[in-house]
């Protein structure tokens, strides 16, 4: 039998699939018809097809996709959906129109060029349809397909991701934006194709995304979290106990991604880069052979662990803590390790250059003690540990320890990952800190904060028997306080505070 991500995207002449029954299939019956009237008021035409992909939450293995690790996230039911007509190719209208159901995004308007070069200077809620776009004629040329002249599309988006949350407004927006234009060209690929495809789209609005959420958007399946290799992608379907249900739970701080890659989210991947290329040169690569091959992490992880191994261990932080300065580096200094200006060294990636500029130290180890103990704070040690926490997850869900000692050691990894996301890899932020620290007090087994940080969401660990006691409680003592400033609707607090069992992936109707 085909593994799933072999199989293309589903196509669907009902709902029930995706929205299963009850009030969830109700809500998504409303949410269609609306697209839908709305899509016939602004256009005049009903849509040809829809595409819908889910947002996600990652359980653990933060910042460590884009330097190939496995990551373990799960689909949430909170998805986008897109409607859309294609133009005939004899219509006047050649351009992209792009709508949006709710009137805080205005119509963005786009040439069909499927080579214009999206304003990243100037953001628009649309440019993330363009990225699927550019995406999607790229890789049908890659493939040799022809699928004719540009023509018009119109274009109605329906999303209920909340955006800068951390649980991947932007991936749900991107894919399920490429797949209805794929739809609308009447081309299916299979999902690991769709998957690697949407990561590159992605990355036509700037950031270094690492594939994690368009892997699992594009791949979940109904019921069940996902473990997601890379090169090649590839999910391998994780069930979790009965007896604990994630919770997910809004910090109210906006993380922007976009805005704010080459200070936050690119500036790590430089970080981890440079660390790579200075560790295999401590390691005994000559520069510019470290230079050439290591683009990650886990490029020199081997050589990392054959240098602990001398140490008699095998972790590859040993040689993080003994090779790396525990102080912040100065851009000349690596430069005198590499033998080559950074500059030259990220010469085929804007966005790194970016990151160059505005940054004026670069941490790959920091270094601080605290109360007379001493800390292992680097950002490497933090993706090699990392990387060993999401294999241990995995490891603990399908061992035979009772579910008791499974949801406690669960919660355990979930509680390290965040000190080292916090604490090594300074993703974290203020009003994080203190959502993690109340859902511990109210019984979490374990909390961290979810997505690239520096705002969004936290997801904790709790046993089923406690969900709603306990969301009550995150009510009471963290968001009641916003509510009585303004900062929320007390009518929107669903919005911000959820149990959430695992999604299914996207999927295309057609009615
Ligand atoms: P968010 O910002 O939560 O959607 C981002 C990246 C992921 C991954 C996480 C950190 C994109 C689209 N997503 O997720 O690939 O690196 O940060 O683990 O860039």
């Amino acid at each position: 039998m085909a593994r799933h991500e072999d199989l293309p995207i589903p196509i669907y002449e009902t709902l029930e699939p995706v929205y299963g029954v009850e009030s969830q299939l109700q809500e998504a019956l409303l949410r269609f018809e609306n697209l839908k009237s709305k899509f016939i008021q602004v256009f005049g035409h009903s849509p040809h097809i829809f595409a819908r992909s889910p947002g996600r939450v990652n359980l653990i293995g933060e910042h460590i996709d884009y330097e190939g690790y496995s990551v373990l996230p799960m689909a949430i039911r909170q998805d986008t959906i897109v409607a859309i007509r294609k133009r005939d190719a004899g219509e006047p209208e050649k351009r992209l129109l792009i709508a949006n159901v709710s009137d805080k995004y205005p119509l963005c308007t786009y040439p069909a060029d499927p080579n214009q070069d999206i304003d990243l200077k100037n953001h628009r809620w649309g440019h993330y349809f363009i990225c699927g776009y550019k995406g999607f004629y790229e890789y049908v040329k890659s493939k040799g397909l022809d699928v004719g002249e540009p023509v018009g599309l119109d274009v109605m988006i329906d999303g209920t991701v909340p955006t800068g949350s951390g649980l991947s407004s932007s991936a749900a927006f991107v894919c399920s934006s490429t797949i209805a234009i794929m739809a609308a060209f009447d081309v299916n690929f299979p999902k690991k194709e769709i998957a690697q495809l949407t990561c590159e789209c992605e990355r036509h609005i700037g950031t270094q995304s690492g594939g994690m959420d368009q892997a699992i958007s594009v791949m979940a399946q109904s019921g069940f979290a996902e473990l997601i290799d890379f090169n090649p992608i590839c999910a391998t379907d994780v069930q979790l106990p009965a007896g604990g249900s994630f919770v997910i739970a809004h910090s109210l701080a906006e993380s922007q991604k976009a805005v704010t890659a080459a200070t936050n989210y690119n500036n790590r991947v430089v970080e981890c880069r440079l660390a790579a290329i200075v560790l295999g040169i401590k390691l005994g690569m000559k520069p510019q052979e470290a230079i050439s091959k290591l683009k990650t992490l886990s490029d020199v992880e081997g050589s990392c662990v054959s240098f602990a191994s001398s140490r008699g261990s095998s972790d590859p932080v040993v040689a993080v803590k003994e090779l790396l300065s525990e102080e912040p580096y100065r851009a000349e200094n690596i430069e005198k390790i590499t033998e080559e200006n950074l500059q030259s060294i990220f010469a085929d990636s804007p966005t790194s250059l970016d990151v160059l500029k505005v940054a004026r130290q670069y941490k790959l180890f920091q270094c601080t003690t605290k109360l007379g103990l001493t800390f292992d704070f680097q950002r490497a040690s933090h993706v090699y540990s990392e990387a060993k926490r999401v294999h241990a997850f995995k490891d603990t869900v399908s061992s035979n320890l009772s579910e008791e000692d499974m949801l406690k050691k669960l919660g355990d990894l979930m509680n390290e990952s965040h000190y080292s996301c916090s604490v090594l890899y300074e993703c974290s932020c203020p009003e994080l800190e203190e959502l993690v620290k109340v859902c511990r007090d109210n019984g979490a087994l374990g909390a961290r904060l979810t997505g690239a940080g520096w705002g969004g969401c936290a997801v904790a660990l709790v046993k089923e028997s406690i969900v709603s006691e306990f969301i009550l409680n995150l009510k009471k003592q963290f968001y009641k306080s916003r509510m009585e400033k303004g900062v929320i609707d007390g009518s929107d607090l669903g919005l911000y505070v959820f149990a959430s069992k695992p999604s299914s992936g996207a999927a295309i109707f057609k009615f």
